[in-house]
């Protein structure tokens, strides 16, 4: 009857807690994030600002949703004077995937911005990026669905939705070996730490997805929505930055006068 395993236990104060604090330091960090990003967007030259602006659209995106699902905790766990049981409404975890539709597809956008990529080239990449991204939710979210009822049905759709992962990530492993060298201001290394920290941040979804499977607990609870929140925040604050930094370097290499100044000020040689 429940879709998400969230709704079947009872939480020890310190565990409901612990999960309520996760949520608002999530909204927190993307909001605050989003003035980051307002702010540094004028070091940015207009042929890359884009990809700044698309952090913010993220930012904003990623920080209601995070707010909704603080709230739906709160709102569907009472307390009875020992410990947290499920009342009112049921908690899902739905929504997030739902979200990714549009923020996976800013943060793809975001990084053939910086790469260079132009036209129909950034077309066709974007194109088959989303397409795959969009595979890899829509049948991880079908999946999620089965995750109290029946747990072979998530790992097929989880082994479905991972192929589209493994394309995605190949797709744009081969963006970055190919346009590399085509980076301004010796930013062709700091891409592939973008790449590195793309693949670390976006394992630790499946990984949570998979939680029902290895751990079935109030913990393992626990543990998915801490993965969630260190995914979040790695995978759409710190890649944010460093795609723009990347855009602040690559803009003052290119001779656009804010950045050179904003470099020259935090110390950084941008030649
Ligand atoms: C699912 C289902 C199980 C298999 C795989 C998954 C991958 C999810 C990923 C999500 C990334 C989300 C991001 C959100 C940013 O806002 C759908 C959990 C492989 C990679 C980056």
């Amino acid at each position: 009857m429940f879709t998400n395993i969230e709704n079947l236990f009872d939480y020890s104060v310190a565990q409901f807690e612990a999960i309520d604090h996760l949520l608002t330091m999530g909204v927190g960090a993307h909001f605050a994030a989003l003035v980051f990003f307002l702010v540094v967007s004028r070091f940015v030259a207009p042929n890359y600002r884009v990809a700044t602006a698309l952090s913010c659209i993220v930012m904003l995106s990623a920080g209601f949703i995070l707010y909704g699902q603080s709230n739906l905790w709160s709102e569907s766990f009472a307390f009875n004077g020992t410990n947290y049981e499920l009342s009112d409404s049921t908690f899902s975890n739905g929504f997030r995937y739902v979200n990714w539709m549009v923020t996976i597809p800013c943060l793809l956008t975001q990084l053939l911005i910086v790469m260079n990529l132009k036209g129909t080239e950034i077309f066709k990449k974007a194109t088959i990026l989303i397409l795959a991204a969009w595979g890899m939710i829509v049948t991880g979210y079908i999946g999620q669905l089965y995750e109290v009822s029946n747990i072979t049905s998530l790992l097929i759709w989880g082994a479905v939705s991972t192929l589209c992962f493994i394309v995605l990530n190949w797709v744009v492993g081969n963006v970055i070996g190919y346009n590399r060298k085509h980076l301004y201001g010796n930013t062709g290394s700091t891409i592939w730490k973008v790449f590195g920290l793309m693949m670390f941040a976006w394992t630790l979804y499946p990984i949570a997805y998979l939680i029902p499977w290895f751990m079935n607990s109030a913990d393992g609870v626990v543990l998915r929505q801490l993965l969630f929140t260190i995914a979040d925040i790695t995978s759409k604050i710190i890649y944010g930055m460093m795609i723009t930094y990347i855009a602040v370097q690559q803009s003052a290499a290119r001779g656009y006068v804010p950045a050179k100044k904003v470099l020259n000020l935090v110390g950084y040689n941008h030649d």
